[in-house]
């Protein structure tokens, strides 16, 4: 199977999960309704495929890590609808549909947003998902990439450095924690139920640190090159809010050669795994070309 089909395949699984755990009749069925709009509007499903294939690295396929994958996906998806929201970038298009607030209310959007968050943990605890010490690990790497010190973090000085100034460490620091973290955390859910080592927990962190990184400094470039009909999303938004972003600071080919070199940093951490990493490689690589 190649990129391109097993990144549907994943999509469909996680989104077969979504429509079970959250039925249309589910009450309240407004409330569900929203959630459901902004779960299955799209998306590329990076977080899940990373937790589905890092896991798929260390042990023998499963159907249950699909579940901890589509957990995951909950919290991304909760975190874009409350990025939308008119407080925090004010976007009216997500995944090339009008926002949850857009098409349902702010206060409905809030709520959606707050029952994913939720929901997201009652998931990752499930216990046919693994140990409870798997659970329990898992439920805290979700937790921390969400908090201070992961998304939350990132995005509040996101906002706090809007129309300033920021040195390159400052702005690797905000995207580490706002975009970063959920990836990271991504990968250590796979591993975490897979039994990885410590040796395989480090590498991969590595990996998963890189493609962070380079994937932030992608958005920013496509939010200036981009057009809004491939993006999903509005283009130039970050000009609009003032923010600092890669681009604005080493210009766009320096941007795109930092995305370039930690593409590479990333695949060479890979190395010790060899042909059976491969998906990882191919997923690196998309993640620097992509295009939305
Ligand atoms: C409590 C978890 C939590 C967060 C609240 C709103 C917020 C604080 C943080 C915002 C985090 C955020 C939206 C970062 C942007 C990350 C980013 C580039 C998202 C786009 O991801 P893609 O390209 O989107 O994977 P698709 O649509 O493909 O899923």
């Amino acid at each position: 199977m190649n990129l391109a089909d097993a990144l549907i395949d994943t999509a469909s699984r996680v989104e077969a999960i979504f429509d079970t755990l959250i039925p249309a009749t589910l009450e309240p069925v407004e409330l569900s309704a929203a959630m459901r709009h902004a779960l299955l509007a799209g998306g590329k499903r990076i977080r899940p495929y990373l937790c589905v294939e890092a896991y798929s690295l260390i042990a023998p396929a499963s159907d249950s890590i699909y579940t901890a994958a589509a957990a995951i996906e909950m919290v991304h998806t909760f975190s874009l609808i409350h990025d939308d929201l008119p407080a925090l970038d004010n976007d009216d298009l997500r995944r090339g549909q009008p926002t949850v607030h857009v098409k349902f209310s702010e206060s409905t959007a809030i709520l959606a947003g707050d029952a994913l968050l939720a929901m997201a943990f009652d998931v990752l605890g499930q216990p046919h998902l693994g140990t409870a010490e798997q659970r329990i690990d898992s439920v805290r790497l979700l937790a921390s990439a969400c908090g201070p010190a992961g998304m939350v973090g990132g995005q509040m000085d996101d906002i706090a450095y809007e129309g300033k100034p920021l040195s390159a460490d400052q702005l690797q620091h905000i995207h580490v924690r706002k975009t970063g973290a959920l990836l990271e955390a991504s990968v250590g859910i796979g591993l975490t139920f897979a039994g990885a080592s410590l040796d395989d927990k480090e590498r991969l962190s590595r990996y998963a640190h890189c493609i962070g990184l380079a994937f932030q400094i992608v958005d920013d470039i496509l939010d200036v090159t981009g057009d809004t009909a491939t993006l999903g999303k509005p283009a130039g938004s970050d000009l609009g809010l003032d923010k600092a972003t890669y681009p604005k600071i080493f210009g766009l080919d320096g941007a795109l050669q930092m995305a370039v070199s930690l593409t590479a940093d990333a695949k060479a951490a890979l190395a010790p795994y060899g042909e059976k990493a491969s998906r990882l490689n191919e997923l690196a690589d998309y993640l620097l070309m992509r295009t939305h």
